[in-house]
């Protein structure tokens, strides 16, 4: 499907849509004019006097467009720059009504309309969506109580612990001030020496050091509120409450040799991945999960449950699954509404509320300002995509960029001469929760704040062998690249308070020495959930890359790429040039894509075609040879039939030296390669690659050669 297509709006089908419907323009069979609505003759040529003459001040033309083209930028936001947008809706699984009065859980046939905003958080708006980072996953949820904004990201813990200290970390990791080095990295020393420096990140790191800062789609990633929030229902009874997004398809990976080829190759990865899944109809979803806590269970755990650096375990408190988005829709524009787009924690609606975490009340000041310089005013809640479908009434007037005609000569509450409208509203409007607050004033920390490596520690136990060889290899890049000598020691021994083994292994990659003594906090436990091994896997929407040349086997590559699309693969043909390649009988199929315009790090998965002139073809080329070998150091699977294993072995991939027998007429399937010669039935081999294929990834390959990227 083509790339640049977007869905045809034209039928709203909510309340948002039409509002949005409302601010739509195509511009197509229209005449060009000025901004007044004046006719243009000719917006080629500026005003002269005489043909080979200076322009005239007179033209106003050129003025309003030079004019308006020089103020086409915005300051991009001060994290989370980066982002791309879609729109869906939402709709509960059933009532919540014992636990929130929030209006959009309790029908499960009302779709409640939404607007996400996916982002990375270090890197400026151009830079490639790929890198190591934490992901934003904000969703403005338009409910008919007022807009309700879910400002989550795809880790659900951070690194500080109080909001006043947000400055400094994104002052650290951002790129160093003095020569605007590094881009959308923590690699570096001011990020290193925070970290060292305060010592409450060590759990952050870990999770930012691990595969969920390299995800492989938008779509297969976990959101996470973060702040601990609140529920409360119509009897006013509150109860503590951490939101959770769960990708219907998983949550996946990149490898790190992936996402750093990638950002040079493919730096709109992840905006592409969502835009074209949303045009093919695969509409992404994710499940709302949330975990509740009674107020008297607060102190229930060894750790503070307002402290932002810890999660709730779901092995301690289950994730309640109440609802479902589905995100079917691209946006039309993508500053209109995606750059434009304002969330803000302090957007919420009867039925949730929040909790003293420090964080989180810090939050709630920052949204708001940034938007004010960002959006040039106090009036931003009126453009389109930020517009609730929720009736706006107040006394707030005037300011840049007003959009709304406010009739009348009263603006002020109370007043008679309107009889006080808008009206307060005692009964439904916002309450918020009356906590009860007594405490000195005072600039201190809580000292159930003070425990920095516990759950550090049963993140690092919770790893899968290869996700803990992945994140020791994060390290030896990140540190690596620290250049001050006693900041990387002191990452040692930060982290030799989490794991002795791990701080051992972190100091053999980056050359300093390793701890005097094997640390750890004796946590022993783990938390099997936040391991991505035991995530949700499968076939659906992946991507597969069939190698092929002139004189391919028709019937083979054709049986294979059916069974796979049936499957709900999707499936590029690549070849050294772009064009119709016949088959040896004479059949067309043809190259969408060639060696130059994709690498074997955009795809999942890869077959190679068969036929003796293909693969002969395929032999002489080195782009081939690497496809297949990348694909294999990335452990994805690899399918050959007859002569197409011979590019295998060619490009001496393990584990087909069996394969490659001659005498082999069975399927045959080592560390997700599967192949199979001599075969007058390919229904075999093709379920046996779906299979490999929905395993996603084989790691085993990692420890068979040790060569593999991490
Ligand atoms: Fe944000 N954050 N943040 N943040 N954040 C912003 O608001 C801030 C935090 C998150 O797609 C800013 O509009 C403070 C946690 C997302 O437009 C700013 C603190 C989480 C987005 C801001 C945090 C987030 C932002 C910058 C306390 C996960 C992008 C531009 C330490 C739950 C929203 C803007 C979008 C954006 C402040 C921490 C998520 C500066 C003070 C924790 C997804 O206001």
């Amino acid at each position: 499907m083509d790339n640049n297509q977007q869905n045809d709006a034209a039928n709203p089908e909510n309340e948002k849509d039409m509002q949005l419907e409302d601010a739509r323009v195509d511009h197509k069979g229209t005449r060009l004019t000025t901004n007044q609505g004046v006719g243009v003759t000719n917006t080629d040529d500026s005003l002269k006097a005489g043909e080979r003459g200076p322009t005239i001040m007179e033209d106003f033309h050129f003025r309003e467009k030079m004019t308006h083209f020089d103020h086409e930028r915005i300051p991009e936001r001060v994290v989370h720059a980066r982002g791309f947008g879609a729109h869906g809706y939402f709709q509960v699984y059933e009532p919540m009504a014992e636990f929130t009065e929030a209006k959009f859980l309790q029908d499960p046939s009302v779709k409640t309309p939404v607007f996400v905003r996916f982002s990375t958080v270090v890197g400026s708006r151009g830079s490639a969506d790929t890198v190591r980072d934490v992901r934003g996953f904000a969703t403005k949820f338009y409910t008919e109580d007022g807009n309700y904004d879910l400002v989550a990201n795809n880790i659900p813990i951070f690194f500080i612990q109080d909001a006043i200290k947000f400055p400094d970390v994104v002052h650290a990791i951002k790129p160093e001030p003095h020569n605007e080095i590094p881009q959308a990295s923590a690699a570096h020393d001011t990020m290193w020496d925070f970290v060292v420096s305060n010592t409450e990140t060590a759990h952050m790191m870990m999770w930012l050091l691990s595969d969920r800062a390299i995800p492989r789609s938008f779509r297969m990633m976990e959101g996470f509120g973060v702040n601990t929030f609140r529920f409360v229902n119509e009897q006013g009874k509150a109860r503590f409450v951490k939101f959770h997004w769960k990708p219907k398809l998983g949550v996946h990976s990149l490898t790190w040799d992936e996402s750093q080829k990638l950002a040079g190759k493919d730096p709109d990865f992840h905006r592409k991945d969502l835009w074209e899944a949303i045009n093919m109809g695969e509409y992404p979803e994710y499940e709302l999960g949330v975990q509740i806590l009674e107020e008297e269970d607060e102190f229930k755990f060894d750790f503070d449950i307002l402290d932002p650096t810890k999660f709730w375990p779901e092995e301690l408190v289950p994730v309640k699954i109440i609802g479902k988005m589905t995100l079917d829709r691209n946006q039309d524009n993508f500053f209109a509404e995606t750059e434009q787009a304002a969330f803000h924690t302090g957007n919420v609606v009867p039925g949730i509320d929040f909790s003293n975490d420090p964080l989180l009340q810090g939050r709630l000041f920052s949204y708001q300002d940034t938007q004010l310089l960002r959006l040039g005013g106090p009036n931003f809640h009126e453009i389109p995509i930020n517009r609730p479908t929720a009736p706006v009434n107040n006394n707030q007037r005037d300011g840049f960029h007003r959009m709304t005609i406010d009739r009348g000569a009263v603006a002020y509450s109370k007043n008679s001469l309107r009889k006080n409208d808008p009206q307060p509203d005692p009964k439904n409007g916002y309450k918020h929760y009356m906590e009860k607050v007594d405490g000195q004033k005072i600039r201190t920390r809580s000292e159930s704040f003070n425990d920095h490596y516990r759950q550090a520690t049963l993140f690092w136990n919770s790893m899968s062998p290869a996700e803990k060889q992945h994140i020791i290899k994060a390290f030896h890049f990140e540190v690596g690249k620290v250049k001050d000598k006693t900041i990387k020691q002191r990452v040692v021994e930060m982290f030799n308070n989490v794991d002795g083994n791990l701080a051992s292994q972190i100091a053999a990659g980056i050359g300093v020495d390793p701890p005097a003594s094997p640390g750890g906090t004796g946590v022993t436990d783990s938390s099997p959930a936040v391991s991505q091994e035991n995530t949700i896997k499968g076939a659906r929407t992946r991507k597969l890359a069939v190698l092929a040349e002139n004189g391919f086997n028709f019937k083979e590559v054709t049986e294979v790429m059916t069974a796979l699309q049936t499957a709900g693969i999707h499936v590029d043909i690549v070849s050294k040039n772009l064009g119709m390649l016949s088959s040896a009988e004479g059949q067309q199929l043809e190259a969408n894509k060639s060696y130059a315009t994709s690498a074997a790090v955009m795809y999942d998965a890869l077959f190679v075609a068969s036929g003796q002139q293909c693969v002969n073809s395929l032999m002489m080329q080195k782009d081939a040879k690497t496809f297949v070998s990348d694909t294999f150091i990335h452990a994805k699977p690899i399918g050959a039939t007859n002569e197409g294993i011979d590019l295998l072995t060619a490009a001496e991939v393990q584990g087909v030296t069996m394969a490659g027998a001659d005498d082999q007429s069975k399927v045959f399937t080592d560390l997700g390669v599967v192949t199979i010669r001599n075969a007058t039935d390919l229904t075999a081999f093709t379920q046996e690659f779906i299979n490999a294929i929905g395993q996603h990834r084989h790691w085993m390959r990692e420890n068979q050669d040790g060569k593999m990227s991490g």
